[in-house]
């Protein structure tokens, strides 16, 4: 039987459709995307849950002279497969591929890049204002979730939304999840206005208060009873939102094609600022995933029929994130002021089993890494630990807490970085490769990268008791598979180690990069160069006298680093030699260079930008080469012999 996806070739297509033939299209769509995923991995239950928002949006709006701004956009699966992509869809993810997130370059459909929680307010608000200036038609809708409401940003955006009274739609997916189940007020009041219980409960209270009270209370009960239309009135639904100046319009099924299509086609007429509140099940249609839809939020290649994932043996080193929790719970035990903070990536971090043993020193802040940063500022001025485990992607967003609030101010907070470096297929927005440049310049931060899972459980325990900020950073994906030494040490602040002696060049390493270094000096030495390979360990303090005394005996370094090039480890390298009077020594750096790194495997692109051991042994032969040939070129000879070569004869 032909599918109704195999006719849609542009969003225009879905508008020729019967009632009957949409909801074959649904079926269709979430088949695609589940077969897909399967293999892929991807985000998975947050798209199975807007397969009918997606398509009554492109069923009523006009695309691409409408927009629609998908908010993290990691549910845009459907929107990609109904916007010309589905022959492509295969690719998701793969290096070349689709993005799984929306990319402007990729499709007029995509609206906005994203990648990063809560932004699809404040970019469509400014759409929509850049219409209205140009005089141009054409409506601008947010879809933001739940969870992706708890950011600040999207307040930000709210409030100035119902102030300018700008024609502008927000659709409120409300899943009441965010990976893990949503947290914090805003959700609990979602949640009251969904059941509706919020009329009753009030009321209920009320009544009870009233009742208590001697003599008055029955006659005020008589005379709230007769206001009770009017109390109703006030705590209507979406109130929250009305106060803010939108137009407060649901809570509906959204799961319901037919209400959905109705509602837009309503709203479509309708002017100013306007809320539409869904309702949806994460991982809708596939059991599974909407059983454990934390599990199928990103989830790797698994088998349909079981939902486990594939070629997960268990036998591998344990991922970073494991030992961080388990450390962490180690740590936790001897000290009753350690606190753990995440701003709602619970498992994502690691951090699952602390909250189950220590839910009082526990703290899921919802998407809000900038609170997530200031509030343990405020935890660690009172003599708490708190530590702060975030993706290093995510703490962009918290630059200036932690400048402002934790290190101007020297307070002991730690900061975890996890993801630090190339995360793989979720790409550009999600590689952690700044936080070297972002976090180095600032006063009194420590930062501290171990190169595997033994030294980093002892840094861990270092910025523990560390009176001062320091911030951890690792990778995504396992350790190097080497043993974990108990009982945990102290690692000295600011002291790098020597791997390896040899005396015709350095390789300075740090993280990720310290093991293929090694391999490359082992090859190097068959090719007949001597690499001496220092492991910095600290990004900040350097151990500048050691790092200084190897560089002069062999008088050539590379600097290798998972991190961009600009103001990064190499960049620290380079300005301790100067300082230091050194200028003289030969320094290449290995990094990023000045662009955003493309989504595709983790060993595929530290490859293409040269950081694995291939790319360091290439490098340094490079470097060799070069030297060779600049030693034989005209510039390179005595002045006097230059100069005759240079003068007209
Ligand atoms: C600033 C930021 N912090 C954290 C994340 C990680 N993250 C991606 S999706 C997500 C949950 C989003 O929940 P919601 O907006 O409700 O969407 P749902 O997945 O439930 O559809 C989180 C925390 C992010 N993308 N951006």
């Amino acid at each position: 039987m032909i599918k109704v996806l195999d006719e849609i070739h542009t969003s225009h297509d879905i508008k020729k459709l019967d009632p009957e033939e949409l909801e074959r299209l649904c079926r269709e769509i979430r088949e695609e995307i589940l077969a897909t995923v399967s293999k892929t991995g991807g985000h998975l239950a947050s798209n199975l849950g807007v397969v009918e928002l997606t398509t009554a949006l492109h069923y009523v709006f006009d695309f691409p002279r409408d927009k629609v701004v998908w908010d993290v956009g990691h549910q845009s699966y459907a929107h990609k497969l109904l916007t010309g992509r589905r022959d492509r869809f295969y690719t998701l993810r793969q290096y070349q591929g689709i993005s799984g997130f929306p990319k402007r370059e990729e499709s007029p459909y995509d609206a906005f890049d994203s990648g990063h929680s809560g932004s699809s307010i404040s970019s469509a608000l400014g759409m929509a204002e850049a219409r209205r200036l140009k005089g141009e038609a054409g409506r601008i809708i947010a879809v933001i979730g739940d969870g992706s409401m708890s950011a600040g940003l999207a307040f930000e955006g709210l409030n100035q939304a119902g102030h300018v009274d700008q024609d502008l739609i927000v659709i409120l997916n409300d899943n009441e999840m965010s990976i893990s189940p949503n947290v914090g007020a805003l959700s609990s009041y979602l949640n009251r206005l969904m059941t509706g219980q919020f009329v009753n409960r009030f009321r209920h209270d009320i009544e009870n208060f009233l009742k208590t009270l001697p003599g008055i209370g029955k006659s005020v009960l008589r005379f709230a009873k007769q206001a009770e239309e009017s109390l109703k009135g006030f705590f209507m639904p979406g109130l929250l939102f009305e106060e803010l100046g939108m137009k407060y319009i649901g809570p509906i099924d959204g799961h319901r094609l037919d209400y959905l299509i109705e509602t837009f086609q309503n709203i479509k007429k309708m002017q100013g600022p306007i809320l539409v509140h869904i309702i949806t099940k994460k991982g809708k249609g596939y059991p599974p995933a909407e059983m454990n839809p934390d599990r199928f939020h990103g989830v790797s290649p698994f088998f349909i029929e079981t939902g486990e994932v594939k070629g997960d043996s268990g036998k591998s080193p344990p991922a970073y994130t494991e030992v961080f929790g388990e450390t962490l719970c180690q740590l936790a035990e001897k000290n009753e002021r350690l606190i753990a903070i995440t701003a709602a990536m619970q498992s994502g971090t690691g951090l699952e089993e602390f909250a189950r043993r220590f839910p009082d020193r526990f703290y899921d802040i919802g998407i809000a890494e900038q609170h997530a940063v200031t509030f343990a500022a405020g935890l660690a001025l009172e003599g708490m630990k708190p530590v702060v485990a975030i993706y290093s992607t995510f703490l962009q967003r918290a630059y200036d807490q932690v400048l402002q609030d934790v290190c101007l101010q020297n307070l002991p907070v730690v900061f975890a970085l996890d993801r630090g470096g190339i995360v793989g297929e979720d790409g550009p927005t999600h590689h952690g490769l700044f936080d070297y440049s972002y976090l180095r310049h600032i006063p009194h931060l420590i930062v501290m990268v171990p190169k595997d899972e033994n030294e980093f459980q002892h840094m861990i325990k270092t910025a523990i008791e560390c009176p001062m900020p320091v911030a951890f950073r690792y990778p995504r994906g396992r350790g190097a598979g080497v043993e974990r030494e108990s009982p945990l040490h102290l690692i000295d602040i600011g002291k790098g180690e020597v791997l390896r002696e040899g005396q015709d060049i350095l390789l300075l390493a740090i993280g990720s990069t310290v093991y293929p270094s090694l391999f490359a000096a082992e090859r190097l030495a068959e090719a007949g160069i001597q690499a001496a390979v220092i492991n910095a360990r600290f990004l900040k303090p350097l151990d500048a006298n050691l790092l200084c005394d190897w560089a002069k005996k062999t008088g050539k370094v590379i600097t290798v680093e998972e991190n961009v090039l600009q103001g990064g480890f190499g960049s620290a390298v380079l300005e301790l030699f100067q300082e230091r009077g050194l200028s003289s020594i030969q320094v290449k750096r290995l990094g990023i260079p000045d662009t955003f790194v493309e989504h595709g495997p983790q060993a595929l692109l530290r490859e293409k930008y040269g950081i694995d051991e291939k790319g360091i042994f290439k490098g340094v032969m490079e470097m060799f080469e070069e030297e060779r040939s600049e030693s034989t070129h005209p510039s390179r000879l005595k002045p006097s012999l230059n100069r005759a070569l240079l003068s007209p004869k």
